[in-house]
């Protein structure tokens, strides 16, 4: 069910888009909004991945967010959200990244599926998962919500597309064949200071399990997750602020090392 109009929905996409590419916060949407759903929030969400679609970007997948205890309880929300990711926001492994393009970025350490069939909810399971994963490799998801403070709820932060900003593969490729993904042990790293750790379980019992639930939720708007698609799979700790100056770091066991550097 949805509450907003469809004027309502684009406006309010070009609204949070804005945002986004000014580098301004805003107050979250639910403030002038008080009764908008679910609905309407992926609605927004889809309204400003088409608008980026039209500028000539290329969708590349998606990311689940607030898929770990640490990071409902670090946000105050119960339910994971996905949101997507367009080839701009790929940032290189070991590179320079201006803090300027951000509002007030956070870094997550996180693992990486990039996807060999087409997912499909829903119903879709774990074992789907693995039997359709071509390979996965630990990465750096940028977060950066529109929102003065990080302070949303879950409707406007779907709106804003799960504070999707950025992201950085690397490390080791690998197959899942004999990989343990629920006892993988992951660091994050802030200039070479060991800040989190956990294990791959953090992320909703199984970081493949967020890739399910994300099949079974773009099933719900009639969508599926195409082959060839980059999902990152959630957050293993709590996010970190980042400033100039600091190199963020994942190593995950067995799978290597990703590293970004932020500058003024
Ligand atoms: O990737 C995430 O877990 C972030 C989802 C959106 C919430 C936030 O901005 O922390
Ligand atoms: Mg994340």
């Amino acid at each position: 069910m949805s509450t907003l109009s469809q004027e309502q929905i684009k406006q309010l996409a070009e609204h949070l888009e804005n945002a986004q590419l000014e580098c301004r916060e805003v107050i979250k949407i639910t403030d002038d909004h008080p009764d908008m759903d679910f609905d309407d929030a992926y609605d927004i969400q889809r309204v400003i991945r088409a608008r980026k679609q039209a500028r000539g970007e290329t969708i590349v997948g998606y990311k689940m967010g607030l898929t770990s205890r640490a990071k409902m309880e670090q946000m105050g929300v119960d339910s994971p959200v996905y949101g997507f990711l367009s080839d701009r926001f790929e940032v290189q492994e070991s590179s320079a990244v201006p803090v300027s393009r951000f509002i007030h970025p956070k870094v997550e350490a996180e693992i990486a599926f990039v996807t060999k069939r087409e997912l499909k909810g829903p119903g879709c399971n774990v074992a789907q998962v693995l039997a359709a994963t071509e390979f996965v490799m630990p990465a750096i998801e940028i977060i950066d919500s529109r929102y003065k403070d990080f302070r949303f709820d879950l409707v406007s932060v779907i709106a804003d597309n799960a504070s999707s900003s950025g992201f950085v593969t690397g490390g080791t490729v690998s197959g899942v064949e004999g990989l343990d993904l629920r006892s993988l042990g992951v660091v994050l790293e802030i200039n070479g200071e060991p800040v989190e750790t956990a294990a791959g379980a953090a992320v909703l019992g199984h970081p493949a399990n967020s890739v399910a639930q994300l099949a079974n939720m773009l099933a719900e708007h009639g969508e599926s997750l195409p082959a060839g698609s980059l999902v990152l799979s959630g957050a293993i700790t709590a996010a970190l602020a980042v400033k100039p100056g600091d190199t963020a770091t994942v190593r995950a066991q067995g799978l290597g090392s990703v590293s970004i550097r932020f500058t003024e």
